[in-house]
């Protein structure tokens, strides 16, 4: 047997040329999984070890963790039984639970603002949804795009000004990028294929995002002004959900390349791609803590 493995390493291609050690991978990472049966949040080192349970709702599927700035709370989205979708917010060890938000039909994607007193999210029914913005202590709603279309998934520039966002307001899917009081919005992405789940870099330079572009969702980069996209991941699965490392170097995402989606990460050009979570159960919505 060790020999056969010996053997057919020896037979492969020989390597261009060695790529350097990937940057470390620091931090924590939250999570969706379905691993306790429901779906529950879940947080773990950003090399995989040490996964850690946040909740234990058999009857409620929580999903789209998102630190706080502070690290000292995760903002997400829950569905149960009840009739409403719900933001929720809680601290980072998982207690002190309490609902910001809610609506019948959609109310998903919180993203903190880079001071966390705000939190965007977005909510409404099948053929509209707008992005809203309400105070961390529950006041204040009010909406940022009240636009006929789909305005979900928003992502807070760093420097506060800006709030990159999904819509379809075009005919496809597309990210836009706004004021963060709503003005001003215009399209990064229209090039006709479905673009969506921005992400915007620590530096406020780039912006990840998913696209169909090319026959199959993988996880693309874009600068900020809109110039110089580029494809970084490429496999049949779907790639989504992408969120930055703190120091910018490394990209953790969703990926399904086979029955169940995992947590895979890849450095900020798509190399050192490796996963993070097994296949013994569905993991998505990866969120890395600021700090
Ligand atoms: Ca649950
Ligand atoms: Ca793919």
């Amino acid at each position: 047997m060790l020999m056969a493995v010996a053997a057919s390493s020896c037979g492969g291609r020989p390597t261009a040329r060695v790529q350097p050690e990937p940057p470390p991978l620091n931090g924590m990472i939250a999570f969706s999984s379905d691993r306790s049966g429901s779906w529950d949040l879940f947080v773990m080192n950003a090399d995989g070890s040490g996964a850690r349970q946040l909740t234990d709702t058999p009857t409620t599927n929580e999903f789209s963790p998102i630190w706080s700035p502070d690290g000292l709370e995760i903002a997400f989205s829950t569905r149960d039984e009840s009739p409403d979708e719900r933001i929720e917010v809680m601290g980072a060890d998982g207690r002190n639970r309490r609902s910001l938000a809610h609506h019948p039909t959609y109310c998903n994607h919180p993203c903190w603002s880079p001071d966390g007193l705000r939190i965007a999210f977005a909510m409404g029914h099948e053929d509209q949804t707008e992005i809203f913005v309400i105070d961390a202590d529950g006041a204040n709603l009010h909406n940022l795009t009240d636009h006929p279309s789909l305005d979900t998934s928003p992502s807070w520039s760093p420097d506060g000004k800006r709030i990159a966002f999904t819509s379809n307001r075009s005919g496809s899917d597309d990210v836009f990028v706004m004021d963060a009081d709503g003005r001003n919005p215009r399209n990064l992405t229209r090039d006709g294929s479905n673009s969506s789940g921005p992400s915007w870099s620590p530096d406020g330079n780039t912006i990840t995002f998913d696209s169909d572009r090319n026959g199959n969702w993988e996880v693309y980069r874009i600068g900020a002004n809109g110039r110089n996209v580029r494809r970084l991941t490429d496999n049949p699965g779907w790639d989504q959900q992408s969120t930055w490392s703190p120091d910018g170097t490394r990209i953790a995402y969703g990926s399904q390349r086979g029955a169940v989606s995992m947590i895979r990460v890849m450095d900020a050009d798509g190399g050192h791609d490796e996963p993070l979570t097994d296949s013994s159960s569905a993991a998505r919505s990866p969120s890395w803590a600021k700090k």
